[in-house]
């Protein structure tokens, strides 16, 4: 049974246990997709995220927090730190592969099961979107494999460069059904 799937969206309209989000350390919101994720979701997110930084003082780059989803249609929304792009030589690569990773085992721990992805860093911090994507087709499928809680994963996707190098990943990584 294929357990991913692509689209192209908002992934803000995602009915799904869990939405990721590409947040920044300090938890307390942005611009891209982690502006539209705590405008859609209002304030109870942020409440969330304020909670866990007085406890635990923000997120590491690679590492991943669980909140509500407020008025989201998604129930949860895991925030997750990607890598800022500098020139591929700081740990950029295995950095975003956590993201995925860390992601997913903290849906998992939470008895999630449906879960749905943005293109973890390639707006702001301008991850090159054709390695971005591969990472996280090859990161997604080698957790599944040995993880069976989770069955659904959607990468949501929102621009066509994105939606392609995602698609032409989920054929080497996936397969066609
Ligand atoms: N649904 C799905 N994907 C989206 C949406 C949406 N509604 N909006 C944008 N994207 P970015 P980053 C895509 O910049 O690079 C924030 O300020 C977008 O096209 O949101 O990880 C945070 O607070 C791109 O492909 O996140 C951080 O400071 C992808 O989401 C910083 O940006 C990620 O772009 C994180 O930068």
């Amino acid at each position: 049974m294929n357990r991913v799937s692509v689209i192209k969206g908002d992934i803000t309209a995602i009915r799904a246990d869990a939405i990721v989000n590409a947040a920044n350390s300090s938890l307390m919101g942005g611009g891209g997709v982690d502006g539209a994720i705590h405008r859609a979701g209002g304030p109870a997110i942020l409440e969330d995220c304020r909670k866990i930084v007085a406890r635990q003082g923000g997120c590491k780059t690679g590492e991943a927090v669980i909140t509500t989803g407020g008025r989201l249609p998604a129930a949860h929304v895991i925030h997750t730190v990607g890598p800022v792009w500098q020139d591929g030589l700081h740990n950029e690569p295995a950095l975003l592969a956590n993201c995925y990773r860390h992601s997913l085992e903290l849906s998992a721990a939470n008895n999630l099961s449906t879960v749905a992805f943005p293109n973890i860093s390639t707006g702001i911090y301008h991850f090159p979107k054709d390695l971005a994507a591969r990472i996280a087709l090859e990161t997604i499928a080698a957790f599944l494999e040995k993880e069976s809680s989770i069955t659904d994963v959607t990468l949501v996707c929102f621009d066509e460069e994105n939606f392609h190098y995602t698609t032409h990943y989920y054929h080497q990584y996936v397969g066609p059904e």
